[in-house]
């Protein structure tokens, strides 16, 4: 059709070169029982035209905790990123490409592979530092949203099946900044500043996450890990 012609001709000249380039990678289309059916360009999957017709891919989110205190990573998107440019956000996102290797699904194998994959690209965590095995999968989360909240005729969006990761490991950082334009650890009660400060922006996944789940994780965590400090002293 003419609109399908036109979809496909979003003119990417604007935008940072090497954010262009990946927007080629193939993500993994599923359907809204997180079927596997295909694959899409990154672009393709991203795009609001394409997005409001059903279009739907698999991801993951890593939120990556300092064992010494329990604070969460967080990242600021870099200006050059295509979608949700500028906003802070969990550890680390991306998604599964469609090879083999990471179309597993047992185990959830495929996404706690692309998480390895990405960790060192965004923020230089060593390459090795983590594995498979680190990541504990929690749940997936459906959602969809628009780059921009207040513009729903936005061109670009998010609309996946986001499989979330918790790790609690001590890494060595080095942000990409093409990727990342600053990360830092905070504790809950930092991060519930940073959110009454309206100068800071967040992604809709990250606020979705915070709104439903996260918190209660998080003191699970820390409380748990305290139990464990605890019997290791008494053990002495
Ligand atoms: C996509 O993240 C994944 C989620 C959960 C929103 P992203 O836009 O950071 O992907 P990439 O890092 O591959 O650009
Ligand atoms: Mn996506």
């Amino acid at each position: 059709t003419v609109t399908g012609a036109l979809q496909a001709d979003v003119d990417l000249e604007a935008y940072d070169e090497e954010q262009v380039r990946l927007m080629e990678e193939r993500c993994i289309l599923v359907d809204d029982q997180d079927v596997a059916y295909g694959e899409g360009s990154k672009k393709r999957c991203h795009l609001m035209s394409n997005i409001r017709q059903g279009l739907l891919h698999r991801a993951f989110s890593v939120f990556l905790f300092r064992p010494a205190d329990g604070a969460l990573l967080l990242q600021k998107r870099a200006d050059e990123k295509i979608t949700f440019p500028s906003m802070w956000t969990n550890t680390c996102c991306s998604h599964p490409l469609s090879t083999s290797l990471e179309r597993e699904e047992k185990g959830e194998m495929g996404v706690r592979r692309a998480a390895i994959r990405k960790l060192p690209h965004e923020l230089g965590v060593p390459e090795g530092a983590l594995e498979e095995g680190d990541f504990t999968y929690l749940t997936k989360i459906h959602y969809l949203a628009p780059c921009d909240e207040d513009d729903e005729d936005g061109i670009w969006g998010e609309h996946e099946v986001d499989y979330i990761l918790f790790a609690t490991k001590d890494v060595s950082l080095d942000p990409n900044p093409n990727e990342v334009s600053d990360a830092r650890y905070v504790t809950e009660k930092e991060l519930r500043q940073m959110f009454e400060d309206k100068a800071n922006l967040f992604t809709p996944w990250f606020k979705l996450i915070c709104n439903h789940l996260l918190f209660p994780w998080w003191k699970l965590m820390l409380d748990r890990s305290a139990e464990q400090g605890l019997g290791r002293v008494d053990a002495k």
